[in-house]
């Protein structure tokens, strides 16, 4: 199958070239990154240019597209709201609109466990019938998206589904993400050889974490799939954990010894304090369950992290 990743130059776009074309597909990149036309498979593209898009999607005429690109980052939404909203709403509408009218395809939007945002409880995990209360921009851009493109795909009888992954993590994630922010600086502390001070944000939040190679495995299997049953689908483990948890497990493997001090600039205005889903829905359509445990996870992105810092 030919399959386009828009935005596929980010994180997950990596990983999920790589796995999808071990699986034999034809994989194509579209991007924003500079140096797009060295390589076959990429193409430069900007969610802003509908004519960018249009030569893209003529060029290729995927069978489907998996659309990653957005502003992902929730702690950079509050600083610019404005082009969050650009990127992630009014950009998804261009690409949209472009791929009905020159390639309806299926289309795999991915959006955000943060769309539920505040209303969930230690006991009581997020389903796909949970009302959506998003608590920052990022979440109301996903939000926005994902209901507007499903309508649009309903119009035009285009195979839609609208994935919602909570929090994921592993080699190669850049630092702004929890995770990679702890990994990079305990590993940095131990290149140096000596005992060193991390900074860290709010470490009571709770947030239900999968590994990067689970994400994959499920975007494969949508990417796949001839239909969809239902139109939104939750990936994640089931669990959250405490950051603060991360954070100890994290600091119990360090080399060195791994002082922590509070940086009250990595606070967000608003959090939801626990967000934790079940994912029931991807087992029972598509057979999808992680296979990874939070620690595998975990030793896995400090080891990337000791390399990279060492090279
Ligand atoms: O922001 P950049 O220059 O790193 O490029 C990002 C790209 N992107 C765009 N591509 C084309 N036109 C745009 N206007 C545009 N704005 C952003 O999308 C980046 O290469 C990619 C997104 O990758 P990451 O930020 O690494 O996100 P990640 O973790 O791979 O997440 C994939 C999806 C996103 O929709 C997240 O919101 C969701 O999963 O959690
Ligand atoms: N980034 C960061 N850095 N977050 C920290 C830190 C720190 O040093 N210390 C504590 N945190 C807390 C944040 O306050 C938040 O509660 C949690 O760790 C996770 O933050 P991020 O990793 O920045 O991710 P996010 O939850 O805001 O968003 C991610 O997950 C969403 C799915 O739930 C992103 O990957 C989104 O794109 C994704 O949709």
């Amino acid at each position: 199958m030919k399959i386009l990743l828009i935005g596929g130059a980010g994180f997950v776009g990596g990983h999920l070239k790589n796995a999808l074309m071990a699986r034999n597909h034809e994989v194509f990149i579209a991007d924003r990154m500079e140096n797009a036309a060295q390589i076959d498979s990429y193409r430069k593209i900007d969610l802003d240019n509908r004519d960018l898009i249009r030569d893209i999607l003529t060029g290729i005429r995927p069978d489907c597209i998996v659309h990653l690109a957005a502003q992902s980052s929730v702690s950079l939404s509050w600083k610019e709201p404005e082009q969050t909203l650009r990127t992630n709403v009014s950009g998804s509408l261009n690409l949209f609109q472009v791929a009905a009218e020159v390639n309806p395809c299926r289309f795999i939007f991915i959006g955000s466990g943060e769309e539920y945002g505040i209303l969930c409880t230690e006991d009581q995990a997020f389903t796909e019938e949970s009302p959506c209360v998003p608590c920052n921009p990022y979440a109301v851009s996903k939000l926005c998206t994902g209901q507007l493109l499903a309508l649009l795909a309903k119009k035009k009888q285009i195979p839609f589904v609208h994935l919602r992954p909570f929090n994921h993590f592993g080699p190669q994630q850049r630092t702004g993400f929890v995770i990679a922010d702890f990994c990079s600086q305990i590993a940095r502390a131990e290149q140096t050889g000596k005992s060193a001070t991390i900074k860290v944000g709010n470490l009571e939040m709770k947030r239900d974490f999968l590994y990067i190679d689970d994400i994959v495995s499920a975007y494969c299997l949508f990417a796949e799939a001839e239909r969809y049953p239902h139109g939104i689908y939750n990936l994640s483990s089931g669990k959250a954990y405490r950051i603060r948890e991360i954070l100890d497990y994290l600091v119990s493997q360090s080399r060195v010894s791994i002082q922590v001090e509070i940086d009250p600039e990595k606070y967000r205005p608003v959090e939801a304090p626990i967000l934790q889903s079940s994912a029931e829905l991807a087992w029972l359509d598509f057979s999808w369950k992680p296979q990874y445990s939070l620690q595998e996870g975990l030793q896995k992105t400090l080891d990337w992290w000791r390399i990279r810092t060492e090279g």
